[in-house]
């Protein structure tokens, strides 16, 4: 058996995979020089990497390990329909036991009726999906110069040439000739970072407003979607004023647009219900989901599409798939993955109970000197970094320069917290208890305290002017 051994020391791994892996957002030399820390293994929240060092996963993975890691009943869901039929696809007229089952439980988690699901293995292949299917959509129905689609800055919606594009990521843009054409991006919620003395929900609503102006400017006969996070995750977490997302939808709704809301993040219990759209009140004709969706054990995602779209999108042959769209482990698993996230309650338990909790005390995080708004929506929760906490000011230093340190200073103290900027977001499996939460937040104020003395020390504590 080619069995894949944890038993190397260290540098060795190190070793070798700075010899031939490259690494998702990384500097590739930096990254090589310093040896990436390897993970060994996962239980419940807790990770240990090689040097049998623990860690507790304020972020779920990669936002995505909703269930909690080392449940067995999913490997063993994956072991039994590998032995079954380990691959078949749904194309030329076929299709199997696993995918027909997951999309009826998906349309039956899912509200309004978005019962109809497409496929992929990832976030960023959904969004791909999504930027065909809406425009064959207006084509089938005799409107094809509805084509363009509009986005956000500061939005995720994924890596490849198409989500990236749809992202409002300037790093990214930056890179490899991006965004694709007809991809128009607004400004987002982000009150805190860009609203100045505008009162938030008056902010939302000129925000939202950009929608309608930009809509006006191509012409509604030329634009097919818009496309947002119910909260922006890899943007900072930004939970936008409660204003926001009616007017969307009301702007959506008169022009004649179409909504996806891009639940990557938000689905499968994040927000404290099923769907971010639930939470944040909005009635989308499409969702992108993955992530929680297997909470991460197997890559699957897709496009969840109501019936008018499905039916529309049923008219016409749509000349699109992948090769494990639908691939029946992967549909075993998040079958698996969503029974026990219903049965044992854990959504309803994590809305209900520990989403408060968590936010009581992420509250207190607040009176750090050096935090200068603490919030929360569900299990996603953020801070904002700041010199002068009266102001809401910017360092003067480069931009996450106090992010990463305070990065470092959490993985110093055994926490894993992403840093946006010089924002601090977690994002924690969703079965995280309440000794578990307190131990994040004792872990993140010592992290707090040694981050600002060393932004102290080395003179860093300063405002940008
Ligand atoms: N939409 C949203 C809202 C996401 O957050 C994607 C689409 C793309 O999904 P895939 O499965 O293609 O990665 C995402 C992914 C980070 C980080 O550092 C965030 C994501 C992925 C990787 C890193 O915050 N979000």
């Amino acid at each position: 058996m080619n069995l894949i051994t944890n038993h190397m020391p260290t540098a060795e791994l190190q070793r070798l995979d700075a010899a031939h892996h490259l690494h998702p957002f990384s500097h590739g030399h930096a990254l090589n020089a310093k040896g990436a820390r390897v993970i060994t293994r996962a239980k419940g929240v807790t990770l240990t990497d090689s040097d049998g060092n623990e860690y507790l996963d304020g972020m779920a993975g990669l936002w995505c390990v909703n269930i909690g890691y080392g449940r067995e009943e999913l490997a063993e869901a994956a072991a039994r329909q590998m032995k079954e039929l380990p691959y078949y696809n749904t194309f030329f007229q076929t299709t199997h036991a696993p995918v027909i089952a997951l999309a009826e439980r998906i349309a039956n988690l899912t509200p309004y009726d978005l019962n109809h699901i497409f496929f992929a293995s990832s976030g960023s292949e959904a969004n791909d999906t999504n930027i065909r299917l809406v425009r064959t959509y207006w084509e089938a129905k005799g409107k094809p110069s509805k084509r363009a689609i509009i986005s956000r800055k500061n939005a995720y919606h994924g890596s490849s040439m198409g989500s990236a594009s749809l992202g409002g990521m300037a790093a990214m843009h930056a890179q490899g000739g991006m965004p694709i054409p007809d991809i128009h991006h607004i400004d987002q919620p982000y009150w805190y970072g860009e609203g100045g003395d505008t009162d938030p929900e008056e902010f939302g609503k000129v925000r939202a407003r950009q929608l309608e102006q930009k809509i006006l400017e191509l012409g509604a006969d030329n634009v097919a979607a818009f496309i947002g996070e119910p909260i922006q995750g890899a943007g900072g977490v930004i939970i936008p004023p409660a204003s926001y997302w009616p007017e969307i939808q009301r702007i959506c709704d008169e022009h004649d647009i179409l909504l996806i809301a891009d639940e990557v993040i938000c689905g499968f219990g994040r927000t404290g219900q099923w769907f971010g759209s639930q939470t944040l009140d909005i009635r989308p004709q499409i969702m992108t989901v993955a992530k929680g969706l297997s909470s991460g054990y197997q890559p699957i995602g897709g496009s969840i599409v109501n019936d008018e779209v499905a039916d529309v999108l049923n008219s016409v042959e749509f000349s699109h798939g992948y090769t494990y769209s639908g691939h029946p482990v992967a549909c075993a698993v998040a079958l698996e993955n969503l029974r026990i996230l219903d049965e044992e309650g854990i959504v309803t338990r994590a809305g209900a109970e520990t989403a408060p909790y968590l936010a009581e005390k992420w509250a207190t995080l607040a009176d750090h000197p050096l935090v200068g708004e603490a919030v929360t929506c569900g299990m996603l929760a953020s801070l904002a970094l700041t010199p002068h906490k009266a102001s809401r000011a910017k360092f003067a230093a480069e931009k996450g320069t106090a992010g990463l340190i305070c990065r470092d200073r959490c993985f110093a103290n055994n926490l894993v917290m992403r840093h946006v900027g010089d924002r601090m977001v977690v994002s924690p499996p969703l079965i995280i208890t309440k000794a578990e939460i307190d131990t994040l937040v004792e872990r993140a104020w010592t992290a707090f305290d040694e981050t600002q003395a060393r932004l102290e020390h080395e003179g860093l504590m300063k405002a940008a002017g």
